[in-house]
Formats: C-alpha cells, sequence, structure tokens
C-alpha cells in the first residue's frame, strides 16, 4: 500500500525506546522516519545515479551496475538525526525550534553496496593541481521530491574522507540484507558512518565533485550548533554562514528504563533493571562502556554492554551499544522521586559523555547525560512458594 505524504506533512515518526533496544539490529520497520517531503515511488530498473562536476566526464550508472560491477561491502552504522534528544534539551533547558524528538530518533543497521570510494574512482577525477584539495566536497543530492525548504535536497562531505575507504562509505542498496524501503531511501541512498544522519542523503540520484561544501539549505542553514546566544530565527541568519555544517554527533547515552515518573517494583533481593542505549563520538567507537549514578555524578557504577558483546571489535566502531546495569535492591530502595539515575557512555577515542554541547536554538546534538527521574518506589509483598507474605 501507498502512503502518500505532503511536502506540508511528510512522516516523521520514531519508536518508543524501549521498543528500540530489544535487539542490536533495528529492523526497518522500527527505524524511525524523518523527512523534508514526501516519499517519491521510484524504478529501480530505470532509476539512474548520476555523478558529475569534476570528472573527466558525467557518468549515469544504473541500480544494477551498482549491484554487479562493484564489489559490495557491508557495514553496521547507527543513523542518527542531529535533533535527536531535542525534547530533553527544550524542556529541561530552553524551548527550541524543530521538531520534538524524544530520544528513539536513531536505528542501528546493517548496510550494503559498493564503496562511494570505488564508485568515485571511477569517475577519472579532475581536481586542478592549483586547488587546494581539502576544500573539495562531495555532494550527494536527491531531486526526486519536493523538500520543505529548497529546491532539491543535498548534503556534502569532504573530498578526503569520501576517498578513505577505512571510512565505510556506502552507496547503500541494502538496508539489513534486504532492498531499501522506500522512507528509507529505495533504490539507494548515502551510508556516511560517524556522520550525523542529516547526510545520509536518501533517494539519491546525484553526485557532484564540487570545490566547495554544498549549497543546501540542509546543509547550510540547518543542522548547525549555533552558539547559545543566538536565540532567534532572525539572529539566526547572521551566524548561518559562521559556524561549521555538523557532521559527526557526540557521543551519547540514554535510558530507556525505567521511564520518567513510573513505578518501580522491588522485592527482595530482586534488581531493578536499567537499560538503554550508547552511541560512540563519530569515527571513535565502538562504545567501550557505560556507566550508571544514582547520585547525580558523585560515584558511578559499570553497566553490562548487552550487545554487541565482543565490544571492542574494529566492526563496531559506528555501532550503537545496548546496555543494562542491575541496581541492587538496597539501592533502589533509596531512591525517591527526586532521584535522577544517570548515564554516560565511554568510548574507544577516549571521550566520556559529560553533555558538553550548549542549549542551541535548532536543539542538535544534545548529548547530557541519559536520565530518568520522578521514580516511585514499590515494595512488593515477598513471595515465598507462590505465597505472598506481608
Ligand atoms: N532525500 C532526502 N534524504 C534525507 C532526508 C530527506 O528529507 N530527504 N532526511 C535526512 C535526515 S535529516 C535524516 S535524520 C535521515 C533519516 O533517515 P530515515 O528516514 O531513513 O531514518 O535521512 C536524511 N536523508
Ligand atoms: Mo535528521
Amino acid at each position: 500500500m501507498r502512503l502518500e505524504y505532503s511536502v506540508e506533512k511528510p512522516l516523521n515518526r520514531e519508536p518508543p525506546t524501549r521498543d528500540l533496544i530489544k535487539s542490536f539490529i533495528t529492523e526497518a520497520e522500527t527505524a524511525y522516519d524523518r523527512n523534508h517531503g514526501p516519499f517519491p515511488y521510484l524504478d529501480a530498473d530505470t532509476f539512474l545515479l548520476r555523478i558529475d562536476g569534476a570528472v573527466k566526464s558525467p557518468i549515469h550508472l544504473s541500480m544494477s551496475t551498482l549491484r554487479n560491477d562493484f564489489t559490495q561491502h557491508e557495514v553496521i552504522s547507527a543513523l542518527q538525526c542531529a535533533g535527536n534528544r531535542r525534547h530533553t534539551m527544550r524542556t529541561e533547558v530552553k524551548e527550541v525550534s524543530g521538531l520534538d524528538w524524544n530520544d528513539g530518533a536513531v536505528c542501528n543497521c546493517t548496510w550494503s553496496g559498493p564503496l562511494l570510494s570505488d564508485v568515485l574512482q571511477r569517475c577519472e577525477l579532475e581536481l586542478k593541481a592549483d586547488n587546494d584539495n581539502d576544500s573539495w566536497h562531495v555532494s550527494f543530492n536527491c531531486h526526486q521530491t519536493d523538500v520543505q525548504d529548497d529546491e532539491y535536497y543535498g548534503a556534502s562531505i569532504p573530498l578526503s574522507r569520501c576517498m578513505d575507504r577505512t571510512k565505510m562509505m556506502i552507496l547503500a542498496l541494502d538496508m539489513n540484507g534486504s532492498p531499501l524501503t522506500v522512507n528509507h531511501g529505495f533504490p539507494l541512498r548515502a551510508v556516511m558512518p560517524g556522520i550525523a544522519g542529516a547526510r545520509w542523503t536518501k533517494w539519491l540520484d546525484h553526485i557532484r565533485l564540487q570545490p566547495g561544501e554544498s549549497s543546501n539549505f540542509y546543509m547550510q542553514r540547518d543542522y548547525k550548533i549555533l552558539p547559545p546566544h543566538v536565540t532567534t530565527k532572525e539572529q539566526a541568519l547572521a551566524y548561518w554562514p559562521l559556524v561549521p555544517a555538523i557532521q559527526g554527533l557526540p557521543i551519547n547515552s540514554i535510558i530507556a528504563y525505567p521511564e520518567p515518573g513510573s513505578t518501580v517494583r522491588v522485592s527482595t533481593n530482586q534488581p531493578v533493571e536499567v537499560a538503554g542505549y550508547a552511541l560512540p563520538q563519530a569515527d571513535d567507537g565502538p562504545v567501550l562502556g557505560v556507566d550508571v549514578s544514582i547520585d547525580r555524578g558523585v560515584t558511578w557504577e559499570a553497566a553490562e554492554i548487552v550487545f554487541p558483546g565482543d565490544e571492542s571489535a574494529e566492526k563496531y566502531k559506528w555501532a550503537w551499544a545496548i546496555w543494562k546495569y542491575q541496581l541492587p535492591a538496597r539501592l533502589a530502595r533509596t531512591i525517591t522521586p527526586e532521584t535522577k539515575i544517570w548515564s554516560r557512555a565511554r568510548d574507544a577515542g577516549g571521550n566520556i559523555q559529560d553533555g558538553t554541547i550548549p542549549w542551541n536554538y535548532r536543539g542538535v546534538a544534545y548529548n547530557a547525560y541519559g536520565e530518568t527521574k520522578g521514580l516511585c518506589i514499590l515494595e512488593e509483598e515477598q513471595s515465598v512458594n507462590g505465597v505472598k507474605h506481608g
């Protein structure tokens, strides 16, 4: 069934985090949706990717060429919207402008297709020797559907990164081993491990090798961490050109449960389970650990990384981690509605989550400690052989 959305009302949705953290690999149906316009319904048999700009001559690649004429690579990578956790920033700090995302604008999937660098290699790049190669960008564009703020959707990444095979940038045909679904970019999307979701262009029909960043609205006037003194749209106008476009996102973690304000049952010596996900910073993964505090950061206890398990493996460099912490019953009993339970992530790059990203007008890259609070502890009656004793 075709779901029709308009440019005024695109599909933007996120799953509850309790559901999201049930599996290491997020199913396509569960993964959040972020769109700036309606979906285009495309025919993979006729769809072409055009590559132009500073190349010997522009080329057009069919989906079967991308699938059959190039070595296929697979990467496990989290995909996160820069606005993930915005709700907490706007309610805990100060109002911001943007969709009211909770903590579910993130997923963790396998993505496969040819390596971007292999495809670009085939294009015989024509960079002028007198140009500073560092300023060159590769833009990833979609002209297949209307978007809210520009003529097309566009993003760009420095050329040096695009040519670096170790960054595992993929022109993805498949998500979790099956062709992309329409909402996630069928038949082709840019997969940019370690880079904010806004750069993962869906329905990718055009790549251009160009002497600077993409001029698209979503690269130049959105997805930037404006300084804290910018508090209005009008003030932002002067700052957009001065502030870098977000590429990597900061280290992060959240607590999926117990949910804030919920009732937690404690019985005899059963620990209370606290759980969530954690994300490494940009290319600094994998996540090596998560700590939990119930005394506002005075002391921290290490949580268990449930997934991926062998967390130091290189293949989890851009993956998330699912963690659990068994809060001992005797400590759970000390919890009051004023208690805050915090989580903080640590990654292989030595980053420790401490919420360094300041309040910003667009509410992006929020990474304060994961938190749950307002819990009500309910002492359960003891149960011996199924018989309850008061
Ligand atoms: N063509 C196109 N690509 C796009 C977008 C879009 O609106 N149009 N949204 C971007 C943003 S902001 C995010 S966070 C991710 C969301 O990907 P998903 O909907 O597959 O979760 O896609 C990115 N790619
Ligand atoms: Mo996004």
